[in-house]
């Protein structure tokens, strides 16, 4: 996969994007992310990315010549999905993240100052997200999560392969409780099922435990989330009293 970022502040990648696993990522091949200046693209002697919006008014807007440059000398004659970062997008979720992972391209375009002029939208972005319902100086921390998330999903990036499939969100519910050594810490104790080198007895138990938790936390999420038979009759056990997903929605 290729990842193109388009922004005005190239320096706040690096840290985040050669680290952890999107770090191995890159060094095993699996990405090639490139970040870009966007003011390599302008033409002005001050290398001018903003100016003053029509109508007048607070703030500035982010002028449309350079980052139309930049896209089409950056996706040259392959066709890619054109992102922009902005809080006026669809909300971010892990079945996205699992759409993007798909791509075989990705342009990223960060959206700074009140915004950007609407001819981008209009004629250029394929695809507006958001990250969550709050307000960021820019889309560059979004990118960055929306890499994060997507990179992480590519084939061979996670060390251990089934660990994607079982992450909070991936199976719609949040997971449950995690342990490792000591079995007893300060008096507290391991619980004795996960100690018990009984597979089928350990799984049975992370599933309620996931359930119970997304039950707590989370019960939004119950509507939406695929469930056997066996799930919904533990949660209609521990109080659930909303609704399930049709069965014929199921997966
Ligand atoms: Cl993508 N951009 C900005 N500026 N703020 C945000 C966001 C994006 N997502 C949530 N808040």
């Amino acid at each position: 996969m290729r990842i193109d970022i388009l922004t005005i502040f190239p320096d706040m990648f690096p840290c985040v994007l050669d680290a952890s696993i999107i770090g191995r990522a890159q060094d095993k091949g699996l990405v090639d992310i490139r970040v870009w200046n966007l003011r390599d693209w302008t033409t002005d002697k001050h290398k001018t990315t903003d100016d003053t919006p029509y109508g007048g008014g607070g703030g500035m807007v982010m002028k449309p010549e350079p980052i139309f440059a930049a896209v089409e000398d950056i996706r040259g004659e392959e066709d890619a999905p054109v992102i922009l970062l902005t809080p006026q997008g669809r909300l971010f979720t892990q079945a996205m993240a699992e759409e993007l992972a798909q791509q075989e391209r990705l342009i990223f375009i960060c959206g700074r100052y009140e915004g950007v002029d609407e001819r981008v939208r209009e004629h250029l972005v394929t695809d507006e997200i958001s990250i969550g319902d709050y307000v960021l100086s820019g889309g560059e921390l979004a990118a960055m999560v929306i890499v994060d998330a997507v990179v992480r999903l590519l084939p061979g990036a996670l060390g251990y392969e089934r660990a994607a499939a079982e992450d909070s969100h991936a199976t719609g519910l949040l997971e449950g409780p995690h342990y490792t050594r000591p079995p007893i810490f300060r008096g507290w104790k391991v619980p004795e099922v996960l100690r018990s080198g009984h597979h089928a007895k350990v799984a049975a138990w992370r599933r309620k435990q996931a359930l119970k938790r997304t039950l707590e936390r989370r019960p939004d999420l119950l509507a939406r989330a695929p469930l056997s038979e066996q799930d919904k009759q533990w949660l209609r056990e521990m109080g659930y009293q909303g609704p399930f997903k049709n069965d014929s929605e199921t997966e």
